[in-house]
């Protein structure tokens, strides 16, 4: 038998829910444990398709909004032959934001359906874990404000919330919410437990497609 696959679990949530921070926490702990693990971010902003990204968000250019969806697909695609040749390898891949964000952020606009926005992300890698890192907006201001990037106002945001809670209903995804207004300590030991649980079961089965 070969290399037992790595799994590739996602942690999503809307701005300022600490997902950076806990995808960080997530894969040294892992390390510490003995198992090969590697953060990745979406939108990556280092490729040519993220670099339009980040100029969007950052508001010095404008794109059309179904062409700034496909670009987010497009910039998940990009890194689809990479994070297959490394969970082959049996690296484990913690990911900052995925696919669901996509359609929660897309969505959250006026007249665009969640199926239309599901679309171009058919066929990518499905994740083994997909973490929903809850919280109330009310509980997190003390985290600080938003900042200038596009999206970064309230309004957006619980509109954004409202859509990743209609996402998490689907069955086919294998979603846990956690409460993320707890302690940074509380949540990355209930995230680093079922982690592990989901590289346990991923590394008997195939990498599936959404
Ligand atoms: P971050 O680098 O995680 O702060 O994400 C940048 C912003 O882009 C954030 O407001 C969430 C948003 N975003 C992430 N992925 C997508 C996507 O696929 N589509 C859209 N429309 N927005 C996204
Ligand atoms: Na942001
Ligand atoms: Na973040």
């Amino acid at each position: 038998m070969g290399v037992r696959r790595g799994a590739l679990i996602v942690l999503e949530g809307v701005d300022r829910a600490g997902k950076t921070t806990q995808c960080k926490r997530l894969v040294q702990a892992l390390r510490d444990s003995g198992k090969e693990a590697e953060m990745m971010r979406f939108p990556d902003r280092t490729t040519m398709i993220g670099q339009l990204i980040s100029s969007y968000l950052e508001k010095k250019s404008n794109l059309e909004d179904h062409t700034v969806h496909l670009l987010f697909s497009a910039n998940r695609w990009e890194q689809v032959p990479l994070m297959k040749k490394k969970l082959e390898q049996g690296i484990s891949l913690v990911v900052d934001r995925y696919a669901f964000s996509g359609v929660a952020f897309t969505s959250a606009k006026p007249g665009f359906s969640l199926e239309w926005c599901q679309n171009p992300d058919v066929g990518l890698p499905k994740p083994d874990l997909v973490m929903f890192l809850q919280v109330n907006p009310a509980e997190v201001a003390g985290r600080g404000g938003f900042g200038d990037e596009r999206y970064e106002t309230s309004v957006f945001q619980r509109a954004v919330q409202q859509k990743f809670e209609q996402l998490i209903k689907d069955p086919s995804v294998n979603w846990k919410v956690i409460d993320a207004a707890r302690s940074i300590e509380d949540v990355h030991t209930e995230i680093k437990t079922l982690s592990e649980n989901a590289i346990n079961i991923a590394e008997n089965q195939p990498i599936g497609e959404l």
